[in-house]
């Protein structure tokens, strides 16, 4: 290399030497560009109305994005999308880490772009933000779906709390109905509270099972069990078949002893082979008569309202969190009462007026 290029390169830039002007105005004419090519709240709609992917995953970035700035003009696109959003159906998909979800989503979205369905693939995985890779796995796992052009697939958004993240996904989801998906699969892994969010955003919830050593309903927590519309047994294929059936038949008598569903729905069981297809389109019916009888008694529409305010209240809950705890005086005062309680100068419900007070004052 030789001098010259040392000198224009900034890793061996060195101490008291000013860039050469080229870079940075290359760089501000990048920029201005950049800021010119921001479009309009009212640009954003419409091209989500006219179904266009860039500015629907532009308008998704606008949502997930934590500058404040941000927050008035996503709200306006959300609101303008709202009465366009609704026509869709809603499913959930939970399972542990490695139980299938992303090669079922894979198999069974192909199924419905199939049918003729517009497909989008969210997930919410508060994990995402610490591991960063597993949505580059997701994606090669779902190497068919992503060239549909019938299929949106969307990795989680990041973010500190599960809140955060649930809240995107959840108006993520109104963007896409309003961009013409009329099918919505949410992914989400099977540790945490993240289930509790999703569920509290679908109509159908499905629960990805594998078949285990024979005790299948070891270790799995109740309260996913009974949030479940339909339990399905996935890689039932090769030598695995009659172990799935084994385990299907134990999990729906297990269902049984939960009390019944207001939905009126029976929860299910069923097996299926991710890789060899075999009982993807009867997984479609389950939620097809599922949709018909809840539609049919109304619960669908009740639900979706729940849902809705559930959402408000949640979204209120986690911005007066999020503006309490970014607050600079409350931050400083945060960590001096926590070393105090911790060294019992002061008591915890003490510690906790002074800095509501604190608060509340401002
Ligand atoms: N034999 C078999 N293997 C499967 C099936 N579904 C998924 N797998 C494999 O299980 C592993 C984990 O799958 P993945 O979709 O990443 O699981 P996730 O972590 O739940 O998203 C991968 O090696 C898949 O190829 C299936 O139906 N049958
Ligand atoms: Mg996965």
């Amino acid at each position: 290399m030789d001098s010259k290029n040392k000198i224009a390169s900034t890793l061996h830039e060195k101490a008291g030497i000013s860039p050469p002007e080229i870079l940075s105005t290359n760089v501000v004419a990048q920029i201005q560009q950049f800021r010119k090519k921001q479009p309009t709240s009212k640009e954003l709609v419409e091209g989500i109305l006219d179904k266009n992917i860039t500015a629907l995953s532009r308008a998704i970035t606008l949502v997930e994005s934590t500058n404040t700035n941000h927050l008035e003009k996503a709200n306006e696109v959300i609101n303008a999308c709202l009465p366009h959003a609704n026509k869709s159906v809603r499913i959930g998909i939970t399972g542990v880490p490695g139980v299938g979800k992303s090669t079922f989503i894979e198999a069974f979205g192909k199924y419905l772009t199939g049918l003729g369905k517009k497909v989008a693939v969210l997930a919410v995985d508060p994990s995402s933000t610490i591991s960063h890779g597993s949505i580059l796995g997701d994606k090669t796992r779902m190497e068919e779906l992503v060239k549909d052009k019938n299929a949106y697939i969307r990795p989680s958004a990041s973010g500190e709390t599960l809140g955060g993240v649930a809240r995107k996904t959840r108006e993520t989801i109104t963007l896409c109905e309003a961009a013409g998906f009329d099918t919505i699969i949410i992914e989400t892994v099977g540790v945490g509270q993240s289930e509790t969010a999703v569920h509290s955003m679908v109509d159908f919830f499905l629960l990805l099972k594998i078949s285990g050593a024979g005790d299948e309903l070891q270790g799995i927590k109740r309260g996913i069990m009974e949030m479940a519309d339909a339990i399905v047994i996935n890689k039932a294929d090769g030598d695995n078949i009659r172990k799935a059936n084994l385990a299907k038949t134990e999990f729906n008598r297990a269902l049984h002893l939960f009390p019944a569903k207001k939905s009126g729905w029976i929860p299910t069981t069923a097996t299926c082979s991710a890789i060899t297809h075999d009982g993807i389109p009867e997984v479609w019916e389950t939620i097809s008569k599922f949709l018909e009888q809840t539609k049919g008694n109304l619960y669908f529409f009740e639900k979706r309202k729940e849902q809705n305010q559930y959402w408000m209240l949640e979204t209120i809950n986690e911005q007066l969190k999020l503006h309490f705890f970014n607050h600079p005086e409350i931050q400083k005062l945060l960590d001096e009462n926590k070393k105090a309680v911790q060294n019992d100068e002061i008591s915890p419900f003490a510690a906790a007026q002074i800095l509501l007070k604190t608060y509340f004052k401002k």
